[in-house]
């Protein structure tokens, strides 16, 4: 049986080809994606993060982290994928918005939308207002959903809204903010429709949003 303790411990210690090998191997034991992802993934994350905060771990620890993390996404993606799939809910376009180079957590939300069966157009990462501006013209998305990571990237997010009111956009669009330094009262500040703190409330969030009950 897989123990996850130590996907745990690969993803910390930013060993790649071991959290490949035990996330593989709870896939093949029907093991839920999602209790990999948020008990085993993001917690390993957090760890990572809170050692960088002490002094404890750098950047190098970081990026080998992120870089773990991402290769045991990328197996558990299809599967969420294959979840509660419904079509045609929505266009969403997603982004890590200009100066932020954090897309794990936006990569995830993306996935949960697609799962549940939105179309998802992913900007990437560091993506100004201009790249969002193209991208509402030519998806028309039923919703824009912005993420950021670090506090010196946040305000960016209005930057984001401001341009698009300024396009004669926003009307047509509903924004939704995410990212771990973001708060619903600084959504509310900024002007976005809707915030959450995690990829399966930005989904629930954005159906509300949208007025969609199944
Ligand atoms: Co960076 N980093 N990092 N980093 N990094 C943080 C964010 C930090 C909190 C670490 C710390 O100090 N404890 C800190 C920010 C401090 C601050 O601003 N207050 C920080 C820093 C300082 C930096 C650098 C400046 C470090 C340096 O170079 N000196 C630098 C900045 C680079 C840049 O962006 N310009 C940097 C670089 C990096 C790496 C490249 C090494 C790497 C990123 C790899 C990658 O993403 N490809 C990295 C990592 C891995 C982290 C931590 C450890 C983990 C982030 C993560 O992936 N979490 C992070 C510490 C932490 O968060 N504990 C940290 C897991 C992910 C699933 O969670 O992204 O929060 P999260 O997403 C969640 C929710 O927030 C939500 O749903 C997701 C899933 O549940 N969500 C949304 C996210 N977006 C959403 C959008 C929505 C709705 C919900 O609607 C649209």
């Amino acid at each position: 049986m897989a123990d996850l303790k130590l996907l745990f411990e690969a993803i910390l210690k930013g060993k790649q080809k071991d959290a490949v090998e035990i996330t593989q191997q709870a896939i093949n034991e029907n093991i839920a994606p999602k209790e990999l992802i948020d008990n085993y993934l993001i917690k390993a994350m957090e760890e990572i993060g809170s050692r960088f905060e002490q002094q404890k771990a750098f950047v190098p620890e970081l990026l080998m982290a992120g870089r773990a993390m991402k290769s045991s996404l990328i197996l558990l993606q299809p599967l969420l994928k294959g979840g509660d799939e419904k079509s045609g809910l929505g266009t969403v376009v997603i982004g890590t918005v200009k100066g932020d180079l954090h897309d794990i957590g936006k990569n995830l939300v993306g996935s949960m939308f697609e799962g549940c069966g939105f179309q998802v157009i992913d900007l990437g990462v560091d993506a100004d207002s201009d790249k969002f501006i193209s991208a509402v013209k030519e998806h028309q998305p039923d919703v824009i959903g912005l993420s950021a990571l670090l506090t010196t990237t946040m305000p960016y997010m209005k930057t984001i809204i401001d341009a698009l009111e300024e396009a004669g956009l926003r009307q047509q669009v509903k924004v939704m903010v995410g990212g771990a330094p973001v708060s619903a009262g600084f959504a509310a500040e900024i002007g976005a429709d809707g915030y959450s703190d995690s990829a399966n409330s930005a989904v629930v969030r954005a159906k509300e949003l949208l007025g969609i009950t199944h």
